[in-house]
């Protein structure tokens, strides 16, 4: 096991990495290594981001690709080789823009159920019309990037303002254990009562499940396990998932649509990998008939459905490929990852891009190309392919770095993906509270094991004093360096979220 200890959280960063006997020095950026670009782009941002817009945006959409995507860039900074300001992960100008954002949605949570509304205004907050009706998606998939604005930021709204909306949806389920589509967020009404898992659904099933992992909540987890019964219960047949009434269960439509196929993924983060398996395998039936993913797909026609024959290069079946790859080594994913690679760059390559496929039925392309194709699709089939990627890291490596909080790990792997793709390092999460208690508690029994008379009262008097300092980081720092007292705990514990979850169980202790 290596370590590279950076004092200060600083950029330096240059990374042994053992492979086969031998070893080879390489600099480790972002996911696919391109560090200049990711370095101007920040830049980009700096220079031109401006939140204090009079425009109407969606809360769901503002948050996963916007808030996401600002969060996860700040945590790959140190990666990605860009120059850090003291205390990182805990402040740095793309953490400060993705609270910016993340603040301009916090009035769509402002309602008597504690679930947002769709839109809001950036500038004026929600406008007086604004449709009091918002998808279950758009009520539940916050938690991740909410959290971790809280953790880092130390401002706790966001992520109690997530956790009530996501109780929100859970007091509304029907009897049978079901939600809807969408909800009226005033009067916890159901105004649409399909229930699936595909879109208007999809991602607050992925949220519970992923903020379970990232925030190792066993509430959390609970609630999916519940719907999982309910869903497994009434929308499965041969391991197809349909939609169905929320209240009675009865069969609304039996219907495939592309977007599910996030579910064998999600599946696989449970641990359930023969079922994810099975259902992956029926989508891939599918995306062999076509060459792509129809929109929607009826099951017992086995075609596709009309007005719904196009493929805007998803994410989603690549997505479950590349989390059952990790779990299986099964080649057929592998096999699903070639063949969507050539379909991609058979049917879809224009001059400019990669265009939207109009019909899967004649392999028609519209004028158009989308931003998940980049930020997921591209993104998955390439981790699928590289398995010695730093996102698949097992904790063997990792990064330290001081805070004004103290030192912490960093890079230990168990990256978890918000809903566009984002990776978000969740031992960062542990970098920037106050309440050091469980760190003490760990160091004192360190240093009972290793019979240090346990001074407890004054060693934690000291750690106190540290963060009452007006400049802790420079002090701590300084304090390191002039007495060399180091931390007791030579190999840092590694964060609890990344051990546990390479299958995504939330183990109890
Ligand atoms: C993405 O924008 C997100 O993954 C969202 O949750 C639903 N799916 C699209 C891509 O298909």
């Amino acid at each position: 096991m290596r370590r590279s200890e950076s004092g200060k959280g600083d950029v330096e960063e240059t990374r042994t990495k053992e492979r086969g006997g031998g070893s080879e020095e390489k600099r480790w950026g972002e996911i696919i290594g391109n560090s200049s670009e990711f370095q101007r782009v920040v830049n980009v941002l700096q220079d031109t981001v401006d939140f204090d817009i009079d425009v109407n945006a969606s809360v769901f959409e503002t948050n996963i690709r916007v808030v996401g995507g600002l969060l996860s860039a700040h945590l790959l900074s140190k990666k990605a080789g860009l120059e850090l300001e003291p205390g990182w992960p805990c402040s740095g100008p793309l953490l400060r823009m993705a609270e910016d954002a993340a603040r301009k949605l916090l009035p769509a949570f402002d309602t008597q159920t504690g679930m947002p509304y769709g839109t809001v205004n950036l500038l004026r907050g929600v406008n007086p019309t604004e449709t009091p009706v918002t998808c279950t998606a758009g009520v539940g998939t916050y938690i991740i990037e909410f959290a971790t604005l809280s953790r880092l930021t130390g401002d706790l709204e966001f992520e109690k303002v997530a956790r009530q909306a996501l109780y929100g949806l859970w007091e509304s389920r029907s009897e049978i254990g079901l939600v809807g589509n969408h909800i009226d967020v005033m009067t916890s009404k159901w105004v649409a009562q399909d229930a699936g898992i595909g879109a208007g659904v999809d991602s607050y099933f992925e949220y519970l499940v992923k903020g379970a992992i990232l925030l190792q909540d066993e509430q959390m987890m609970a609630m999916f396990l519940d719907y999982n019964k309910a869903i497994q219960n009434y929308t499965k047949y041969d391991d197809w998932y349909v939609w169905v009434q929320m209240y009675k269960g009865t069969v609304s439509m039996p219907i495939f649509q592309s977007l599910e196929a996030f579910w064998p993924g999600l599946q696989s983060l449970i641990g359930d990998i023969g079922n994810a398996m099975r259902t992956f395998l029926n989508y891939y039936t599918v995306w062999k008939q076509f060459g792509g993913l129809p929109e929607f797909y009826n099951i017992p026609q086995g075609y596709t459905v009309d007005k719904r024959e196009g493929y805007p290069l998803r994410p989603e079946l690549i997505e479950s490929a590349m989390y059952l790859y990790k779990a299986t080594k099964d080649p057929t994913l592998l096999e699903l990852g070639r063949d969507a690679m050539e379909s991609i760059e058979k049917i879809s390559r224009v001059d400019c891009g990669f265009a939207t496929i109009k019909d899967v039925r004649d392999h028609k392309l519209d004028n158009r190309m989308e931003s998940f194709f980049l930020a997921e699709t591209m993104k998955y089939l390439y981790l699928l392919f590289d398995p010695d990627n730093f996102i698949h890291s097992d904790g063997s490596e990792f990064d330290l770095v001081v805070t004004p909080y103290g030192e912490c790990v960093v890079g230990a792997g168990g990256y978890v993906f918000n809903t566009e793709a984002h990776p978000i390092d969740p031992a960062a999460l542990h970098c920037c509270k106050q309440d050091n208690t469980e760190k003490w508690e760990v160091e004192d029994l360190v240093k009972e094991f290793f019979s240090v008379k346990p001074k407890t009262e004054t060693f934690r008097k000291e750690k106190v004093d540290y963060l009452n300092q007006r400049d802790p980081f420079v002090t701590r720092t300084q304090n390191r360096i002039n007495s060399k007292r180091t931390s007791l705990l030579h190999c840092p514990s590694q964060a609890f979220t990344s051990k546990l979850s390479i299958l995504g169980q939330v183990f109890l202790e």
